[in-house]
């Protein structure tokens, strides 16, 4: 390291530090308690010092102040009815977040965990992971605190009805398309399209993630998991290696997980565990097609837990989850490679410490910001092949976007189309992180170059467009 390099990364740190504090104290003052919307804020600042630096043009646009300031927040009642004759509300949310480069696009959750804190952080999150994927499409997040386990098909039916008597007039093909993530599956997506349609006397593609028989994409349901391991495969291939023969750790077992599964194992490596709220399994034999088959069965149709899944295979071992301890234990298995694949922070800095010290050194994430921020330190400082979300996990809503260009020209592309264009997709989302983390003086840090290159071409269309 030369002189220069040091002096510059010395002086204007504290400098650095200064500005992100500043500007997280007013982020966090007006938006209090959003610990996760703060978080994923934070991040994102922190990898643009640097950009603003250059261009002070962003700076004097405010293009920071405006990007955390969603375009429109939509708050609801849902009120549905049990089979037994019970009433139930729930809230429904839906976050605009940005408009800037298309109409408004991003998933649906269903999980008691839904909070406006949670959804403004995904849709914040979405802003610059659509960007990412080359495709015009904006950035939101909706869902409800409506848990779908252990309803009744008829009572998620009666909620999505419900969900969708309000959502269906915010929404439209041109000006917020949403689609699936946690607890929204092919089933929800069926029912809130399906009350969309009857409201709106129109069938178009205002919705993402339907079945192919009506409107959906080849490929969606595969596209996120698939994504994340051609992403992570982009990263091995930088260092001269590929999957093959890689031992892989997978949290989850819905739709990301399953399908990171199938295609780590398509490439050559080994995934080895897969997890849901009831713990998680251990397999040192591999999951296999006919055994993912099954999962994909037990978790798709049948609803049931994981744990399951070692009294089918008996090499297996379960281990139950705990919330007294402070670790994940599957994080805590021998492997060259990490899949968090579940939810939110579910890799703390004791994970990444047991990650790291047991041979992993390949984290792509499939889930929504599931590595805390000390957890993506020590990860960097131990020069690991980390891939963040916003970048690994954009093959769903890149192939989202291929469902709209499909309905809009009313054609149904082959299989091998959309997966071709989804491996150039996530081979052109790796070259961009990497080009612009170069660029900007972290070489082989995706994370700075997910959020510069997400940010730049948002913050150029705000500038092209005026103050809106
Ligand atoms: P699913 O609902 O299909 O599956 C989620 C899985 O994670 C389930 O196995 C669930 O367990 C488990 N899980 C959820 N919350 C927790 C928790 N708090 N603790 C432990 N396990 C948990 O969702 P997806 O697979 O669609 O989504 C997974 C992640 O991927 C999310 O972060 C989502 O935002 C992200 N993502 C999804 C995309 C998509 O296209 N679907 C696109 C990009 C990102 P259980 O079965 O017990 O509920
Ligand atoms: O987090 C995500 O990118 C998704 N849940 C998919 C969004 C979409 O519109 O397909």
């Amino acid at each position: 390291m030369n002189s220069t390099t040091t002096s510059t990364t010395t002086a204007p740190r504290t400098k650095v530090s200064t500005f992100v504090d500043d500007f997280m104290a007013q982020v966090e003052e007006r938006n209090p308690h959003e610990l996760e919307f703060h978080q994923a804020v934070r991040e994102v600042v922190s990898s643009l010092v640097v950009v603003l630096q250059k261009h002070p043009e962003y700076k004097k646009a405010r293009i920071l102040d405006r990007m955390i300031e969603p375009e429109r927040v939509i708050q609801f009642r849902v009120p549905w009815m049990s089979d037994n004759g019970e009433v139930n509300v729930n809230r429904g949310i839906r976050v605009e977040f940005s408009s800037a480069i298309g109409p408004y696009k991003g998933g649906l959750r269903f999980h008691p965990s839904v909070n406006l804190s949670i959804l403004k952080f995904l849709g914040f999150e979405q802003v610059f992971k659509n960007s990412l994927t080359t495709l015009p499409i904006g950035g939101g997040k909706g869902g409800s605190n409506f848990d779908p386990k252990g309803k009744s098909d008829n009572e998620v039916m009666r909620f999505c009805q419900s969900f969708m008597s309000e959502l269906y007039r915010h929404i439209g093909p041109n000006t917020d398309v949403p689609a699936g993530d946690i607890g929204v599956g092919g089933r929800e997506i069926g029912y809130l399209f399906g009350q969309y349609k009857r409201l709106s006397n129109e069938f178009t593609g205002a919705i993402t993630g339907k079945g192919f028989n009506w409107g959906g994409s080849r490929i969606r349901p595969e596209a996120t998991g698939y994504g994340v391991v051609y992403f992570a495969a982009a990263m091995l291939e930088t260092r001269g290696e590929s999957l093959e023969g890689k031992a892989c750790l997978v949290s989850g077992a819905g739709n990301v997980a399953q399908y990171a599964v199938e295609k780590i194992t398509e490439l050559g490596g080994k995934a080895i565990t897969l997890s849901d709220t009831s713990g998680c399994i251990h397999d040192p034999d591999g999951i296999s097609p006919e055994k993912l088959k099954w999962v994909m069965n037990l978790k798709n149709k049948r609803r049931g837990r994981i744990e399951e899944y070692v009294e089918q295979f008996p090499t297996a071992e379960f281990t139950g989850a705990d919330p007294t301890l402070q670790t994940n234990p599957l994080w805590a298995i021998n492997a060259d490679c990490a899949f968090p694949c579940a939810t939110q922070n579910e890799i703390n800095e004791k994970d990444a410490e047991h990650l790291l010290a047991n041979g992993v050194y390949l984290v792509t994430e499939g889930a929504n910001m599931p590595t805390t921020p000390e957890a993506v330190d020590l990860l960097l400082d131990a020069r690991t092949l980390y891939g963040p979300g916003k970048a690994a996990n954009a093959g769903g809503v890149a192939v989202s976007a291929l469902e709209m260009a499909q309905n809009s020209m009313r054609l149904t592309w082959s299989r091998e189309e959309v997966d071709q264009r989804l491996q150039e997709i996530m081979r052109s989302i790796h070259t961009a992180c990497a080009e612009a983390a170069e660029t900007y003086g972290t070489p082989g840090n995706y994370m700075n170059g997910a959020n510069i290159a997400g940010f730049c071409k948002v913050a150029d269309a705000m500038l092209d467009q005026g103050l809106v």
